[in-house]
């Protein structure tokens, strides 16, 4: 409905700044070697990559904390630059696929696509929120707190931390639905009670199955199903059996099949327009279980992208 056809543009992004663990910046480079970029093509589509970016160029010599906040010029700059590549994709009519790297990308992505789609709904799969504030944050790591610089209420983060003011805060709290949670600081559970943020934690995946959470999110935020879908995908939302190789694993999270049915049904509407897969680590864990992570990333990617199994 948005798109034009099957385009979709790459956006690589090795990044690890907006968290403390070395190796999840290699997570895309894994994934292209893996083969990704070939098995979209072979699924009938154009696909635009130019290679990943360059983002330690973006490095400050300087970045000294922001209150707890670790290395806000750092991700600021890269998130900046993310979301200008991901409104330009966007703005030629391709899907803009985003390969994290840590899920402070988020930041750049979904302020890419608001700017083209103001309207759009976003769709969390996490085992985590990412709602913390600079006030509620304990770790300091931005990765634990996209969602909340990109709401649009009435305490803006942004005149605070002045790095983020090319930021838009321009996501009601009505658009915003999780799937996946399991890992939420008590803070995080306030600020979503306080906006009335709908979220499908794993016990109501285990009461409702996986097909109706899928369908009363996307009732949530996206009744009438013709809105735009901004889908971002935190690896460690699947169960660590399924995907180990990644930065903060969580127990009790979505199986593999799970994972891939929120992305089949997603595709289905034909109204996804953004994707973000986020926080592989292939640093993390054995050689068999970076195989897992990596390969799991990429079918995810490709069940967004419309490969069904039949
Ligand atoms: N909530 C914790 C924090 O703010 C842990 C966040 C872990 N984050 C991710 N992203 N892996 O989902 O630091
Ligand atoms: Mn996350
Ligand atoms: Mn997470
Ligand atoms: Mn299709």
């Amino acid at each position: 409905k948005y798109l034009k056809g099957k385009n979709v543009g790459i956006i690589g992004c090795p990044f690890s700044g907006g968290q403390p663990k070395e190796g999840v910046d290699e997570g895309p480079i894994k994934m292209v070697e893996y083969g990704l970029i070939d098995q979209i093509l072979e699924m009938g589509w154009n696909v635009e990559f130019d290679g990943h970016r360059k983002l330690t160029d973006l490095k400050p010599a300087d970045d000294p904390n922001i209150g707890r906040l670790k290395k806000p010029r750092y991700v600021s700059r890269v998130t900046k630059a993310v979301a200008d590549a991901v409104e330009s994709n966007l703005r030629r009519g391709q899907l803009a696929l985003t390969l994290g790297g840590d899920h402070s990308l988020a930041l750049g992505t979904v302020s890419g696509t608001l700017s083209v789609y103001p309207e759009a709904c976003l769709i969390w799969i996490d085992a985590h929120a990412d709602i913390n504030t600079p006030d509620t944050t304990e770790s300091g790591n931005l990765h634990g707190c996209p969602v909340s610089f990109l709401l649009a209420v009435d305490d803006l983060i942004q005149k605070r931390v002045s790095e983020f003011s090319w930021l838009k805060p321009r996501l009601r709290p009505d658009k915003l639905v999780y799937i996946g949670l399991r890992d939420v600081d008590p803070p995080e559970k306030e600020i979503l009670k306080k906006y009335g943020i709908k979220a499908f934690s794993m016990y109501h995946v285990d009461k409702y199955g996986i097909g109706k959470v899928v369908e009363m999110a996307l009732d949530a935020v996206n009744p009438k199903r013709d809105l735009p879908i901004h889908l971002s995908f935190d690896v460690d939302a699947l169960d660590p059996t399924v995907a180990p190789s990644t930065g903060t694993p969580v127990r009790g999270g979505l199986t593999f099949r799970e994972g891939h049915y929120i992305c089949e049904a997603i595709h289905e509407t034909g109204l996804l327009v953004s994707v973000d897969l986020m926080e592989v680590n292939p640093s993390l864990e054995d050689e068999v279980s970076v195989f897992e992570t990596v390969t799991v990333g990429c079918s995810l990617v490709r069940c967004c992208l419309g490969e069904t199994l039949l």
